[in-house]
């Protein structure tokens, strides 16, 4: 790891997320009982139904951010692994099928990123994080290999749309036996080292609409201007949040071939952080042929308080763009 004896110091921090969690629990809520309803929590259809519950427009967009991954069944999917605990090994098998609810592993997806499905590999402690794409046959068992050396429960996340049906990412739990030897979480920042390149964050994520937030790659003090497209955009970010490994949603601000977009050394995304708390956000980068992930510690604070609610802190300048 890179700081293995990272603290939590939140005074070390450059990156500070402002959320109006308030708001966002109404519309959340909203968002949610609507989901139930119609199927999948990521049905933007579902936004002007609710947009009664908040004052601002922008703040009715809440339905994308509902993190997923949280559950191993949802929406009528199921994610299956075939082996829940496996030996520690550097190329470790994994084995998984999506099945419906009546247990028929799902076979017709949407592309989504260039791929099908994106499994995610982490441990528990936010170490170790791999972006991995596995291959299907026809009966709908996908397998790849993952790097397993270091012993320790690990959650791995299934990021997919079946076709005809809404996005969802699931999580599930998987445990490599031998010595679990947790590291702490790298403490807060917006500089991230990797393969002799450095990336830079900048930007203010507001928890309900969401923000753009940016990535600059410099490689020995040049910015890196050649990036190369990796997933359909010249970046692809997960956020996952440090208490329950919650599965942020983050899009891309752009795309290679647009005509606006360019392949560094700025790579945007747009954001949002569905509470405050610490979060743990890996960008992937393709450059020289290879994907490297740069790793970001985030502490997302509490929104100031609402109209008709005591605050004893003072209120932040930023507002998330109000
Ligand atoms: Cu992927």
């Amino acid at each position: 790891m890179k700081n293995p004896f990272g603290s939590d110091d939140r005074s070390a921090g450059l990156v500070r997320i402002a959320g109006f969690v308030g708001v966002v629990a109404l519309a959340g809520v909203a968002a949610f009982g609507i989901g139930r309803a119609v199927g999948p929590i990521h049905n933007n259809s579902s936004h002007d139904s609710h947009s009664s519950a908040s004052t601002d427009a922008d703040m009715t967009e809440g339905s994308d951010m509902q993190p997923g991954g949280l559950a191993a069944t949802q929406d009528g999917y199921t994610l299956q692994l075939d082996d829940r605990i496996t030996a520690s090994s550097a190329e470790a098998p994994i084995r998984f099928r999506i099945v419906d609810t009546a247990g028929a592993p799902v076979t017709d997806y949407q592309t989504e990123h260039d791929k099908e499905l994106h499994l995610i590999v982490v441990r528990r402690d936010l170490s170790g994080y791999q972006h991995l794409h596995p291959v299907r046959d026809a009966a709908g068992t996908w397998t790849t290999t993952a790097d397993l050396s270091r012993a320790g429960d690990y959650k791995v996340f299934a990021d997919f749309a079946p076709t005809g049906a809404a996005g969802i990412t699931l999580g599930t739990d998987l445990a490599v036996g031998g010595d679990y030897q947790p590291v702490p979480l790298p403490a807060e920042s917006a500089t991230a080292v990797v393969d002799g390149y450095t990336v830079q964050m900048t930007g203010t994520v507001a928890a309900g609409p969401g923000s753009m937030v940016s990535f600059k790659v410099t490689q020995d003090g040049t910015p890196v201007t050649d990036l190369q497209p990796y997933l359909g955009a010249y970046g692809h970010l997960v956020a996952l949040r440090s208490t329950d490994l919650a599965y942020v949603h983050v899009h891309p601000g752009g795309a290679p071939g647009d005509g606006h977009t360019a392949p560094g050394p700025d790579v945007a995304f747009h954001m949002t952080a569905p509470s405050a708390g610490t979060y743990r956000l890996f960008l992937d980068f393709k450059h020289g042929d290879r994907v490297r992930t740069a790793e970001f510690t985030v502490n997302v604070e509490n929104a100031p308080a609402m109209p008709g609610h005591q605050s004893t802190s003072p209120a932040p300048a930023h507002h998330g763009g109000h």
